[in-house]
C-alpha cells in the first residue's frame, strides 16, 4: 500500500532559515497543500469555468435556472463553511515548528523523539483564549491554553495544556458547571470574553478548590503582553517510563526564552478595541520577520518511592509542586519558525488531545487528566464530523498508521486489502501488533498497582484548597499584589448580587490573606473580614520566587517593540542610528506618524511611515523613541494625538527616549525624568540606561506619579 502522505513533514522545520526553501520542499511533501497559482479555476468535478460573474439565466434579467451547476455547487458549499467552533479555547492561533531534545533523556523516558540532540521533532502549536467565541478579543483577562502537537516517529504526542499551572477543579465531573458558569450568561449572553459576571464569581465562591487558579486568573499571567512571553504547563502529574519500565512522575514546563512579562489592564482593555487580534497579530509578524518564538521544555521529576512526601497531592490538579522543592530542568528547545497557509484548514482543524501519547510517556491518575481522555475524541467527533479526523493532514501522523478501523465520515484512505479484522489469515495477519518492550517498541501501559473499592469519593489529601493561593500570592511582588487587588476589585464590581462579593471576600479571599480580602473589601463596597473562616495546615514554604514574573525577565531587549515617533523634519540620522542600535539587539521598531503618509525628514529623505498614531496607538509597543528634529518637534506639541500618545506611554511607565530637540516635549507634557524617561542629545548617550529599561519591560518606580496624570 501506498505509503501516507507524511503529515506536517520534518521540515516544518529543519530549523532552517532558508524559507523559501523550505517551502518549497514542503510543496513537495504535503501535496495536500493546494497552490491554485497558474491553475484553472474549476468546479469540485474539474470542469474548467468559463464565467464565474453571472447565474445561468433564462434571458438576460433572469428567472434563474436551478439546473445552473456551478452556481449551486458554489453556494451550497459556501452555506456549509463553518462548523462548530470548539466549546472551551475556541479563540485560537497557531504556528508550526520544530522541537529538539539538548542531551538524550534516556533515563527519564524511552520516548523516541528524546533520545538524540540531532533529531529534529515538528510541531504544531495553538494558543487560544478559554471564555470567548472564536471572533473575540485576544487581551481579555483569561487563562490561555498551550497546545502543543509533537510529530514523532513513534506517533503523535500532544500536551495540551495551558499558561497556567494549575486548574479551577479536581474532578472532571465538574467541567461542564465550571464552564456554564464562566461563560456568558445564558438569558442575554453577556460578557463576552470575560470573567467579570455574577456566574463565574458565584461558582468559584461557592468551590473553594478554584481559590488558587482564580488567583493566577486574577495576576497578570492572565493578561500576556505576547504570547512568546507566557510560560506553559502541562498542569497534571504525568508519567514518564524508562526502557527498563520504570516510571517518575513528571510535571511539563514551558519557559519562553523571551521572558514573561504582561499588559497593564488599561492596555488590554483598550487593545481589545483597537486591535482584537493583538496577540495573534504580534505572534505571525514576529514568525514573518523570522524573529522566531523560542521555549525550552523543562520537567519537574519525582521518584514513585516520593509521591507521598509533599504537602499537597501530587495527582489533585489545583497544585504546583514548587520549584524550590523540585527544581526543573531544561530539556530541549521549542522554535515556531512557520505561520500556517490557512487558518482554517490547520489552526481550525487542528484536533489535540491530551490522550495522544507515545511509548515512554504515560498518564497519572489525576482525576481531572482522567476525566480529559474520554473529552477531546468526543467534542472533535462533532467538530470535524466523524470519526476520521486523524486522517485530516494537520492531525495525521508522519508515521505510517494501520488498522482495521473502516469507513465512516470523511474516509480519505482507500484500504486495500480483504481482512479488516484481526487475527486473519487472508491478508498474511497484517497488519500486526508489535511487542512491547526494548525489542519491539508497542505501546504498553504502566502496569500501576490498583486495590480499592469503587467509589464516588474525593481524597482527603485533596482537602487544602487555600495554601497554595496564600503561597502565590505571598510570592508577588508589590506590584503585582496591587495588580491582583485591582483585578478582583474589578472584576467583583461587576458583580451584581452583593452577597456573592461578600462570600468571595470573607470565605475565600479571607482563608488566603486577610490583607488582600480587606483590600479588595474595600474597593466593592464589602465589610472588612476579621479572621479566615478556616485554619491552615502548616506547610513546607511560604514564599516561591520562581512564581513571581518580576524574576522570569532575560534582562535584553530582544523581541520588544519599540515606536520611533516621526514627523516632517524629523532627524533622520537620529531615526536611522537608534533603528540599528535596537535592531542590533534584536528588538523590533516600527515608524509612527501622524498618518501613514511619507515623511521628510531633516536631510531631505523620506521616510515611510508603518502607521499613524491612530492606527499605532502606544499601546501596541514596549517602548517609545522621539527622535528630535527642530519642525516636527514645533508639530507634536501642536498636536494633541501625539501628545496623547506620549502621555498614554507615560502612563502605561512605558520605557521613553527623547532625543535632541524632542526635549522641549517635556516641558509642554510636565513629565520629569526617571529612570525610563531619559534625556539626551543623542541615543548614544543615553542607551545603556534605555535598553536596561526596556529589559526591565516597566518603569514600575513611576506608578504613583503616573496614577495623578490623565491621559
Ligand atoms: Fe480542555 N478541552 N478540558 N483543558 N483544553 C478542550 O477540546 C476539557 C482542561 C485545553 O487548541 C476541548 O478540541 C475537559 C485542562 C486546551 O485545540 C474539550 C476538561 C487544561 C484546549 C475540552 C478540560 C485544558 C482545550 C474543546 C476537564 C489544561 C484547546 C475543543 C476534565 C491542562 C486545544 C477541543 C486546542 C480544549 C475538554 C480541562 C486545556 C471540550 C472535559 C485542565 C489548551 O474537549
Amino acid at each position: 500500500m501506498a505509503q501516507q502522505p507524511t503529515g506536517p513533514s520534518e521540515l516544518a522545520g529543519t530549523d532552517t532559515t532558508d524559507r523559501q526553501n523550505s517551502s518549497d520542499k514542503l510543496d513537495a511533501l504535503e501535496p495536500y497543500r493546494s497552490d491554485a497559482t497558474g491553475q484553472a479555476l474549476t468546479t469540485n468535478q474539474g470542469v474548467k469555468i468559463a464565467d464565474n460573474q453571472n447565474t445561468l439565466k433564462a434571458r438576460d434579467r433572469g428567472p434563474s435556472l436551478l439546473e445552473d451547476f456551478i452556481m449551486r455547487e458554489k453556494i451550497t458549499h459556501f452555506d456549509h463553511e463553518r462548523i462548530p467552533e470548539r466549546i472551551v479555547h475556541a479563540r485560537g492561533t497557531a504556528a508550526h515548528g520544530v522541537f529538539r531534545v539538548y542531551a538524550s533523556q534516556a533515563k527519564l523516558t524511552k520516548a523516541a523523539f528524546l533520545q538524540d540532540p540531532a533529531k529534529v521533532t515538528p510541531v504544531f502549536v495553538r494558543f487560544s483564549t478559554v471564555q470567548g467565541p472564536r471572533g473575540s478579543a485576544d487581551t481579555v483577562r483569561d487563562v490561555r491554553g498551550f497546545a502543543v502537537k509533537f510529530y514523532t516517529e513513534e506517533g503523535n504526542f500532544d500536551l495540551v495544556g495551558n499558561n497556567m499551572p494549575v486548574f479551577f477543579i479536581q474532578d472532571a465531573i465538574k467541567f461542564p458547571d465550571f464552564v456554564h458558569a464562566v461563560k456568558p450568561e445564558p438569558h442575554n449572553e453577556i460578557p463576552t470574553g470575560a470573567s467579570a459576571h455574577d456566574t463565574f464569581w458565584d461558582f468559584v465562591s461557592l468551590v473553594p478548590e478554584s481559590a488558587h487558579m482564580v488567583m493566577w486568573a486574577m495576576s497578570d499571567r492572565a493578561i500576556p503582553a505576547t504570547l512568546r512571553a507566557m510560560q506553559g504547563f502541562g498542569v497534571h502529574t504525568f508519567r514518564m517510563i524508562d526502557a527498563q519500565g520504570a516510571s517518575r512522575f513528571v510535571k511539563f514546563h514551558w519557559r519562553p526564552l523571551s521572558g514573561v512579562y504582561s499588559l497593564l489592564w488599561d492596555e488590554a482593555q483598550k487593545l481589545a478595541g483597537k486591535d482584537p487580534d493583538f496577540n495573534r497579530r504580534q505572534l505571525w509578524e514576529d514568525i514573518e520577520s523570522g524573529d522566531y518564538p523560542e521555549w525550552e521544555l523543562g520537567v519537574q521529576v519525582v521518584e514513585e518511592a516520593d509521591e507521598h512526601s509533599f504537602d499537597f497531592d501530587l495527582l489533585d490538579p489545583t497544585k504546583i509542586i514548587p520549584e524550590e522543592q523540585v527544581p526543573v530542568q531544561p530539556i530541549g528547545k521549542l522554535t515556531l519558525n512557520r505561520n500556517p497557509d490557512n487558518f482554517f484548514a490547520e489552526t481550525e482543524q487542528a484536533a489535540f488531545h491530551p490522550g495522544h501519547i507515545v511509548p515512554g510517556i504515560d498518564f497519572s491518575n489525576d482525576p481531572l487528566l482522567q476525566g480529559r481522555l474520554f473529552s477531546y475524541t468526543d467534542t472533535q467527533l462533532l467538530r470535524l464530523g466523524g470519526p476520521n479526523f486523524h486522517q485530516i493532514p494537520i492531525n495525521r501522523p508522519v508515521c505510517p498508521f494501520h488498522n482495521n478501523q473502516r469507513d465512516a465520515y470523511h474516509q480519505h484512505q482507500i484500504h486495500k486489502g480483504r481482512a479488516a479484522y484481526e487475527p486473519n489469515s487472508i491478508d498474511a495477519g497484517w497488519p500486526k501488533e508489535t511487542p512491547a518492550g526494548p525489542a519491539g517498541g508497542g505501546f504498553e501501559s504502566y502496569p500501576e498497582r490498583i486495590e480499592g473499592h469503587k467509589i464516588r469519593n474525593r481524597s482527603e489529601s485533596f482537602g487544602d484548597h487555600f495554601s497554595q493561593a496564600r503561597l502565590f500570592w505571598r510570592s508577588m511582588s508589590e506590584v503585582e499584589q496591587a495588580h491582583i487587588v485591582d483585578a478582583y476589585s474589578f472584576e467583583l464590581a461587576k458583580v451584581e448580587r452583593m452577597a456573592i462579593r461578600e462570600r468571595e471576600v470573607n470565605e475565600i479571599l479571607a482563608n488566603i490573606d486577610l490583607d488582600l480580602a480587606r483590600r479588595v473589601a474595600a474597593n466593592i463596597g464589602v465589610q472588612p473580614p476579621a479572621a479566615g473562616t478556616v485554619e491552615l495546615p502548616k506547610v513546607r514554604q511560604e514564599q516561591s520566587p520562581a512564581l513571581s514574573q518580576m524574576n522570569l525577565l532575560t534582562g535584553n531587549i530582544r523581541s520588544r517593540k519599540i515606536a520611533i515617533l516621526i514627523g516632517n523634519g524629523v532627524d533622520a540620522a537620529a531615526v536611522s542610528a537608534a533603528q540599528a542600535a535596537l535592531k542590533g539587539e534584536g528588538a523590533a521598531c516600527k515608524l509612527v506618524a501622524p498618518s501613514a503618509a511619507p515623511v521628510q525628514g531633516s536631510d531631505g529623505s523620506r521616510l515611510v511611515p508603518d502607521g499613524s498614531l491612530a492606527g499605532l496607538p502606544s499601546i501596541m509597543f514596549d517602548a517609545v523613541l522621539v527622535p528630535g528634529g527642530e519642525a516636527a518637534m514645533q508639530a507634536m506639541m501642536a498636536d494633541g494625538t501625539a501628545l496623547h500618545y506620549l502621555l498614554e506611554a507615560y502612563k502605561h511607565l512605558k520605557p521613553m527616549a527623547f532625543l535632541g530637540q524632542a526635549q522641549t516635549l517635556l516641558a509642554q507634557l510636565r513629565l520629569d525624568e526617571d529612570e525610563g524617561l531619559l534625556v539626551g542629545s543623542d541615543l548614544s548617550a543615553i542607551q545603556a540606561s534605555y535598553f536596561a529599561a526596556i529589559a526591565r519591560h516597566r518603569v514600575w518606580a513611576r506608578m504613583p506619579k503616573a496614577m495623578s496624570v490623565p491621559a
